[in-house]
């Protein structure tokens, strides 16, 4: 006779940021498995099958998404300050890249969506107060600025006034302002928010 053999496997409680726990459906059912669909929290829209599922490892495996959409790509704002390579690394680890303002456009509505709304002006006193890191630095060994993931050029015209000044030698990263709402060089140890960005 077959010996059967149980594997007892608990997921524990999903963590996914911004998204409806309270969403899951009537016919869906947590155990090793099981899909559960999930809705992300409102006003945010969701990216990915929305499909969540416990494994049999114990780990939740998903690709949702919640964040805002803007002419085709996603992008979220995360406000816990981080260094730059931290910043990196937290948008990769979510299949995604530090945002790269490729027009006049985008700037606008990452400012408008996120910027304004999650720093007040008067807690910002002066321009490099309440900076946001994006996918800009330095390309190795020149003092050129580049969004670092496809390499191209920085649009003089996000440039806040007198920036790029490598103020103290040490600034080789690159962050959107509150102030201005415009871009300046910054050292990469700096604490920031940050914002990801991901293609369609
Ligand atoms: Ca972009
Ligand atoms: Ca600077």
């Amino acid at each position: 006779m077959d010996t059967l053999q149980c594997t007892v496997s608990d997921c524990g409680v999903p963590v996914i940021l911004r998204a409806d726990m309270n969403s899951v459906e009537r016919w869906d059912g947590i155990g090793v498995e099981r899909r559960m669909r999930l809705q992300c929290l409102s006003p945010y829209s969701r990216k990915g099958s929305g499909v969540i599922l416990c494994q049999k490892d114990g780990q939740w495996k998903t690709d949702i998404l919640c964040g805002f959409e803007f002419q085709g790509h996603f992008y979220r704002f995360h406000s816990e300050a981080t260094t730059w390579e931290g910043a990196k690394a937290r948008c990769n680890s979510f299949g995604g890249y530090l945002v790269e303002l490729d027009t006049g456009n985008e700037r606008d509505w990452i400012f408008t969506t996120f910027i304004a709304p999650n720093f007040r002006q008067e807690d910002c006193q002066k321009f490099y107060d309440c900076g946001s890191w994006t996918g800009g630095r330095v390309r190795d060994g020149e003092l050129t600025f580049v969004w670092s993931r496809g390499g191209n050029p920085i649009g003089n015209n996000l440039w806040y006034d007198g920036q790029p000044n490598n103020n103290g030698d040490d600034q080789d990263c690159v962050e959107l302002t509150r102030q201005s709402g415009l871009l300046n060089d910054r050292g990469c140890l700096t604490p920031n928010a940050f914002i990801c960005e991901w293609d369609p």
